[in-house]
């Protein structure tokens, strides 16, 4: 399998974030994608190649005009006040606020966010645009004829909406891809995000569409970030009605609980009818991830990727979360080769 990847990635190294209280080191770090990469080159899965430039378009096919402006020239306003630290936003438009757009760069800041768990540095722009480049190179092959390709991005894309950023996310690849492919003459999309958070993003940027179908396995959101999106009878609306499945599940789910969920995931794409397979790939529902509750274990990566393979579908991989650093590059690449050992 084709893998895209830019060393762009390591532009972005926010400082920290608040846990419990306390401050730490961010979770969502550069050598997570390094491990990846690593894992790539040490199983021989297959050539690694860097990104092409596509430009703003099919960014903005997805976010916003002002939400891109915005973030591209964030830092640069933060430095004219004599800051170097993360920028981090304190305040939002929650209810009884009104959502008008302030003119400070907080103000800003604050209406662009839902938490405080997306930290812009002096390379985020670039590092998450690179990025979304990432994916669409990845795209491009797949569009081209390739049956699959892995889009090894960092930072990660499905938490972030058309105009707003948060849980380590900026820009939204996975979504930007999957426009890509419609843009570019297919008309059903199928996201299947597997990350142990709900792709709260992605979900809302699809959720009037029947264009795109969304599905998603995660950690019930009644118990776990990002808490006020993700529930089951999130079904889509308007012209989208029935085209969103969400599948909560309790924490401490293995696979037994995780990969019966995947088969309902699996029975919708296929009565859907999908012509693209996106897969959002965070493996932060391994056993030992740090901000996590599930209990997978490496093997049934290999197994969660094989049954992905059975739909019969191309396939971009977009890699999302997955903090278990020493494992992330194990977990993720056995998807992939679980999936080549199954595709015909
Ligand atoms: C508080 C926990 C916030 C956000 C998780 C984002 C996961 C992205 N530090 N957790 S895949
Ligand atoms: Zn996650």
């Amino acid at each position: 399998m084709l893998t895209i990847y830019s060393d762009d990635h390591h532009l972005h190294h926010g400082r920290c974030e608040l846990m419990d209280g306390q401050l730490m080191p961010c979770f969502e770090m550069p050598s997570r994608a390094d491990h990846v990469l690593q894992r790539v080159k040490d199983r021989e899965l297959g050539p690694v190649q860097a990104p092409y430039d596509f430009g703003l378009a099919p960014l903005q096919r997805i976010h916003n005009r002002d939400y891109l402006d915005f973030f591209k020239g964030a830092w640069a306003r933060w430095t004219e006040y004599g800051e170097d630290g993360d920028l981090l936003p304190y305040t939002w438009p929650a209810r009884t606020l009104r959502r008008v757009l302030p003119t400070s760069l907080h103000g800003q800041l604050g209406y662009y966010s839902f938490d405080g768990g997306a930290p812009i540095t002096a390379g985020t722009w670039q590092a998450a645009y690179s990025a979304a480049q990432v994916a669409l190179t990845a795209q491009q092959a797949i569009q081209r004829g390739a049956h699959s390709a892995f889009a090894l991005c960092r930072p990660p894309g499905h938490h972030a909406a058309s105009d707003l950023m948060g849980g380590y996310c900026y820009l939204n690849n996975a979504a930007i891809a999957a426009q890509a492919f419609l843009d570019q003459g297919h008309r059903k999309v199928a996201i299947l995000d597997v990350d142990y958070h709900h792709g709260n993003g992605t979900q809302s940027i699809f959720y009037d569409r029947r264009d795109v179908l969304f599905t998603s396995i995660h950690g019930h959101p009644e118990a776990e970030f990002p808490f006020f999106l993700g529930y089951a009878d999130e079904r889509g609306e308007g012209a989208g009605e029935g085209f969103n499945f969400n599948y909560p599940l309790p924490a401490g789910s293995g696979w037994d609980t995780w990969s019966a969920a995947l088969e309902q995931a699996c029975r919708e794409i296929e009565h859907y009818g999908a012509d693209i397979l996106v897969v959002s790939l965070g493996v932060d529902t391994f056993k030992d991830d740090p901000i996590s509750q599930f209990k997978l274990d490496s093997p049934d990566y290999l197994t969660m990727g094989a049954r992905i393979a059975r739909l019969g579908k191309p396939t971009l991989f977009v890699m999302e979360g997955g903090y278990a650093v020493e494992e992330i590059g194990i977990n993720a690449v056995n998807v992939l080769e679980g999936f080549e050992g199954a595709a015909q």
